[in-house]
């Protein structure tokens, strides 16, 4: 793992007014919650492509929803990790502080983070593909079967965002915004595959932001990296925030005021 950080990235760490956490499944990983392309049991001999995706459910709702169903429960039994409460920490002392994620696990919300984009939608949240109406997991998780809408009848659906559909619209603008602003963007446990979401580290570094990659293994977009710190980001994230910490002097939020 990498200890040492290079005196760049201390200062972005002392003086950086807009900073970019932009995550993926990998900030995840140490809270138990697989990676999307470790898909275990019956759904590992189907492309994620093909299971989150309009045909795939229209092909095969069953095995769609029990896929669904089968990470609900593996995310509401596991917590955030020392890598999500240690983006908590560096919120506090940044005047501007977002949380950009593909993750639909909830748990930077539920670490305490404020300033969160959710660009792949939700998978605590349902709703009815024919009227709208929303559902809780308690609602949907209670039926035998596919979960019908109580009001029209139609098929209710998780709240995220399929292969082939288009991201929400204020969380893409507010995630462009945040990269074109920010002094210090991180990337953090994304194999920067998938679209659009994968434009945005490389949409920063060109508005001069300094880029940093946190991952235990290099990546299509570490070359384009200002700095890749190899290592698991539940023990690199705290160590960056102590570095700000020691670096701003404990000063609490500067901003936020
Ligand atoms: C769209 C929600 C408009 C559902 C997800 C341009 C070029 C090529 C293809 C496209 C393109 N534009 C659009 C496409 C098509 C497609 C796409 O990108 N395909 C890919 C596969 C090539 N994009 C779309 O369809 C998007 N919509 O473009 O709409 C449009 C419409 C019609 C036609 C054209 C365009 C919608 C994409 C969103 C899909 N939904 N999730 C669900 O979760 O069920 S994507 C899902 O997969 C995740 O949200 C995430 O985005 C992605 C998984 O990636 P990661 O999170 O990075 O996870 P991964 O497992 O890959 O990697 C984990 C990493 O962690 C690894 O690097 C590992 O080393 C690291 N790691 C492991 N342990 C640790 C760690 N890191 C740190 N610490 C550790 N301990
Ligand atoms: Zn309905």
């Amino acid at each position: 793992m990498t200890t040492a950080i290079s005196g760049a990235l201390t200062t972005r760490l002392r003086e950086a007014r807009s900073v970019v956490a932009f995550t993926g499944a990998g900030i995840s990983v140490e809270s138990g919650v697989p990676t999307f392309r470790g898909a275990d049991g019956i759904w590992a001999k189907l492309r994620p492509e093909e299971l989150a995706s309009m045909d795939g459910f229209l092909k095969n709702p069953s095995v769609v929803w029990d896929w669904y169903a089968h990470r609900k429960k593996i995310i509401s039994a596991i917590h955030p990790n020392a890598g999500h409460y240690a983006l908590v920490e560096m919120e506090k002392k940044v005047p501007q502080f977002a949380v950009i994620t593909q993750n639909i696990d909830n748990l930077h919300r539920r670490a305490g983070s404020k300033t969160v984009f959710e660009l792949h939608g939700n998978i605590e949240r349902n709703y009815c593909m024919k009227c709208g109406k929303t559902f809780t997991d308690e609602f949907v998780l209670a039926v035998a079967g596919l979960p019908k809408c109580d009001s029209c009848g139609g098929m209710v659906r998780p709240d995220v965002v399929w292969f082939g559909e288009m991201l929400p619209e204020e969380e893409w603008e507010s995630s462009v915004a945040a990269a074109e602003g920010a002094d210090l963007f991180l990337s953090i446990g994304t194999s920067a595959v998938v679209y659009p979401a994968a434009s945005l580290p490389l949409l920063a570094k060109r508005a001069e932001a300094y880029v940093v990659e946190v991952n235990p293994e290099p990546t299509p977009i570490t070359d384009k990296m200002d700095e890749f710190l190899e290592g698991p980001s539940g023990e690199i994230l705290p160590m960056l925030a102590r570095v700000m910490e020691r670096e701003r002097g404990g000063s609490g939020a500067a901003a936020h005021s």
